[in-house]
């Protein structure tokens, strides 16, 4: 058994990574599951959810499948039925919960110029309201989270006032969040965001220091939500994690990968050497225990692949990223950073990251008694084949069309 000078020995370090790997869970995004592409074409599948009951049933086999997916977010009003009692419990039945409730204040002709931050009082008036509306559904489905992705910006500079939309935001927010707290004093709002897209001069929640500003204003069940793919090139993400985890404002992830912009492809798929650094801040900050206040959540379309394995892929990958994190030696990491030896140290985390956790995943799965090999085990089940026979004329995600 291995055994660096000052760390841990191996055998002792898996087992500590699989015991915090056994209490790791990924939030599931219903719109995962339904038809999604880009602006020039959305390409039809067979079998995909009709309704957000069946989107439910199918994140289920996800977490059938990988033992690691329990709540499924929704997304208002994708996900709008006319009974959400109904739906929780459907959720209850096969083994999952709902997650976060995501509004949405980018389809709407009035939002054109805005909708938390429009000038005129009566748009943002009509945004606040679907907030109460979310709050509501969180009270019937058990929900916690608010999430809140702002699409409102500028396309031309002189558009409209930076800072007067700033103050309509910070104003929008405070009704919002004082209605969330009055429904629930443990209920948060998780503010998310996005440096471009759909406004390319200026977004009005374009960055993390601009979230956190509104989120310490608002109180301490603000929190903000770090979507991955919201980011310029090159952008330091996981130094990003680090400072949110220092002031215990990092509320959620939406994990995505990306090669050019807000991709939205499988977490893992583009950079996982990246999703690795970020999961080794979050490791060594403790801020993956369940208690943490970190919401571990997918925020992905499957344009081309199948979406249930797409989503367990990807669940998989984040396990990966995950597991290589929990295997950096942390007592050895502590002497070779406080000695200077900088390739020592660096060294620690390129060999955590070159060890194959797939057996230890695979450990990690026959002792919760499933299958070791996910993805094999949903071909196998034939879920596919009942639901391109049973489903037709599937819905569309309602994002990329
Ligand atoms: C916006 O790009 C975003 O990341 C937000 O989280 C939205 O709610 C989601 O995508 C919709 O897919
Ligand atoms: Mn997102
Ligand atoms: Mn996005």
């Amino acid at each position: 058994m291995s055994q660096t000078p000052a760390g841990q020995d191996a055998g002792t370090r898996e087992e500590r990574a699989l015991a915090a790997l056994a209490q790791q869970t990924i939030e599931l995004p219903s719109w995962a599951f339904g038809n999604s592409g880009t602006r020039f074409k959305v390409f039809g599948q067979a079998g995909v959810p009709r309704d957000p009951f069946e989107k439910i049933a199918d994140a289920a086999q996800v977490h059938r499948f990988t033992g690691v997916a329990p709540r499924v977010s929704l997304h208002i009003p994708w996900d709008k039925v006319d009974d959400f009692d109904a739906l929780s419990a459907h959720a209850r039945d096969l083994g999952v919960s709902i997650g976060g409730i995501n509004s949405n204040l980018f389809q709407d002709d009035e939002y054109m110029l805005g909708s938390l931050t429009h000038p005129d009082a009566a748009v943002r008036k009509k945004a606040v309201a679907h907030h109460l509306e979310c709050i509501d559904v969180m009270g019937a489905t058990g929900s916690h989270d608010l999430k809140i992705w702002l699409p409102d910006g500028l396309n031309y500079p002189g558009q409209d006032s930076i800072r007067a939309r700033q103050d309509r935001l910070a104003d929008s927010l405070q009704q919002i969040y004082a209605a969330l707290t009055a429904a629930d004093p443990d209920h948060r709002l998780i503010l998310e965001y996005k440096f471009f897209e759909p406004y390319f001069y200026t977004m009005d929640v374009p960055d993390w220091g601009t979230s956190l500003l509104h989120c310490l204003a608002l109180g301490d069940r603000a929190m903000v939500v770090l979507d991955t793919g919201h980011h310029a090139p090159n952008t330091n993400i996981e130094f990003i994690v680090a400072q949110l985890l220092r002031v215990g404002r990092l509320g959620a992830f939406d994990f995505n990968s990306r090669f050019y912009a807000d991709d939205d492809l499988m977490v893992g798929a583009a950079d996982p050497f990246q999703l690795f650094r970020i999961m080794h801040e979050i490791v060594q900050s403790g801020a993956l225990a369940p208690d943490s206040g970190v919401n571990f959540m997918l925020d992905q379309c499957h344009n081309i692949e199948p979406k249930i394995p797409g989503q367990i892929r990807s669940v998989m990958n984040v396990q990966e990223a995950t597991a290589k994190a929990l295997l950096v030696d942390p007592d050895a990491l502590l002497v070779a950073q406080q000695s200077g030896d900088v390739l020592g140290a660096n060294g620690l985390l390129m060999d955590a990251y070159a060890t194959d956790v797939r057996p230890l995943l695979a450990r990690l799965r026959e002792q919760q008694g499933l299958d070791p090999d996910p993805l094999g085990a949903y071909a196998r089940s034939g879920y596919a084949d009942t639901i391109v026979a049973g489903r037709v004329g599937g819905a569309q995600a309602g994002w990329g069309a």
